[in-house]
């Protein structure tokens, strides 16, 4: 870090923000990565379950991107955007929860890391599957176009998720009915293992928008107030009428896919070259050399990060695993809890309604037919092997688990 320009006045601050402003998006990029910090500790004392994908070097993006929306806006966040949600409102403390599977997780330990939603703070909970969060966002954002209220959707997508089709059918349906939905493509050059010139053609993404006729921007995504401020731009336009933009947010994943990816395909050089843009040592110099921050100031967003870090862990560290009971519960509507399959027996041993058929099931097949490949289409008793199989299992679930199932 430079030393503070005391002499000189504080230079002008861009894109409309404000010095505290200034300040919340260096803390919020401070604490994505304080906060995976922590959970890779946590990770390799075998705390977290489930995997861990970092957003090293990508919190710029993320941070500056999500500050460009105001409340009721809503954003689809991908497993880089802990730092969207972060700004959003989400908490280290259900971070934590959620990552560690604890009984008062939000979603009571049923999903992974930062897969929950909240739609009154304005994150949706995000699913797998590539690139399908675009048609669902487009749908959202169709709804505030019907309803005619003045908020803005936000979807975001790498660099591998826009070469499925649900990223071309949800943009092309936002582009056809001018919603106000804002892409943003963050572009960290590699999805998993693959390099994108193995993913696409063009050069740049954001060149992938003059095929649905909408406007593709593209910023230094290790830039925070470069990436605010083109992303500010394409959610007013959004917020006016002026239909969907795509915004390529040019960054680089500096760790793995997951903690368990070492990484080993990416060349030495370019993490090099990428590790000397790190966006909060950037941000940093320029909060110090413009003005806008002293030491003292940066000194105390960094002591109030980790003294919430230590808080939100002393709290959830020892909390209690959800009920073994309660698994099923919220996960199908009606039931409330599923019948157990035998083979969940704890016990480890199949119900015995099951070892009879299994035993009935033996005598009555045809000599010389023994093989799993080649059972007969009909039993001895002119029954259709697999309709004996479907009714004995029926019976012998229901007879087994009933009353059992927590
Ligand atoms: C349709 C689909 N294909 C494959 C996967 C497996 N997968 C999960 S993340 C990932 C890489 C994603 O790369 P990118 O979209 O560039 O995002 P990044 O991880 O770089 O942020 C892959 C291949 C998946 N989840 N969904
Ligand atoms: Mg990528």
């Amino acid at each position: 870090m430079t030393s503070p320009a005391s002499a000189a006045p504080p230079q002008p601050i861009p894109a409309g923000l404000s010095r505290a402003q200034l300040h919340d998006l260096y803390y919020y990029m401070r604490l994505t990565r304080a906060l995976e910090e922590r959970l890779v500790g946590l990770h390799r004392q075998g705390k977290v379950v489930g995997g861990l994908f970092r957003s090293l070097g990508q919190e710029a993006d993320a941070v500056g991107s999500a500050f460009a929306l105001q409340a009721g806006d809503i954003l689809s966040p991908l497993i880089r955007n802990l730092g969207s949600m972060l700004v959003k409102g989400a908490t280290p403390l259900e971070v934590f929860r959620q990552y560690m599977a604890k009984a008062e997780s939000p979603t009571a330990g049923r999903e992974l890391n930062i897969h929950y939603n909240d739609l009154e703070r304005g994150f949706l909970g995000q699913v797998s599957p590539l690139g399908d969060m675009v048609p669902v966002m487009a749908g959202i954002a169709l709804d505030f176009k019907l309803r005619g209220v003045p908020q803005v959707g936000m979807v975001y997508v790498g660099d591998g998720a826009m070469s499925t089709g649900a990223f071309h059918e949800g943009i092309n349906f936002a582009a056809v009915q001018q919603l106000p939905l804002v892409i943003v493509c963050e572009n960290n050059g590699w999805a998993y293992s693959t390099p994108m010139r193995l993913q696409t053609a063009v050069k740049e993404l954001k060149d992938k928008a003059a095929g649905y006729g909408i406007p593709g921007v593209q910023a230094d995504g290790n830039d925070v107030l470069a990436t605010y401020a083109v992303t500010r731009a394409a959610v007013d336009r959004a917020r006016a009428g002026g239909g969907p933009t795509l915004v390529e947010l040019v960054t680089y994943r500096m760790k793995g896919h997951a903690e368990h990816d070492g990484q080993g395909y990416v060349p030495k050089a370019e993490l090099e070259a990428w590790a000397a843009k790190d966006p909060i040592a950037r941000f940093s110099e320029r909060l110090l050399g413009s003005g806008w921050a002293t030491p003292a100031d940066l000194r105390a967003l960094d002591a109030r990060v980790e003294a919430e870090l230590d808080a939100a862990l002393a709290q959830c560290l020892d909390e209690p695993f959800p009920d073994i009971s309660t698994a099923l519960t919220g996960v199908y509507a009606e039931p409330a809890a599923a019948e157990r399959e035998w083979y969940r027996d704890p016990s480890g041993r199949a119900p015995r309604r099951w070892c009879a058929w299994s035993r009935r099931s033996r005598r009555q097949r045809a000599p010389g037919l023994r093989s799993p490949t080649s059972r007969p289409s009909a039993t001895a008793s002119g029954r259709s092997w697999r309709a004996t199989r479907a009714s004995c299992f029926s019976a012998r679930t229901s007879a087994a688990w009933a009353g059992r199932s927590g």
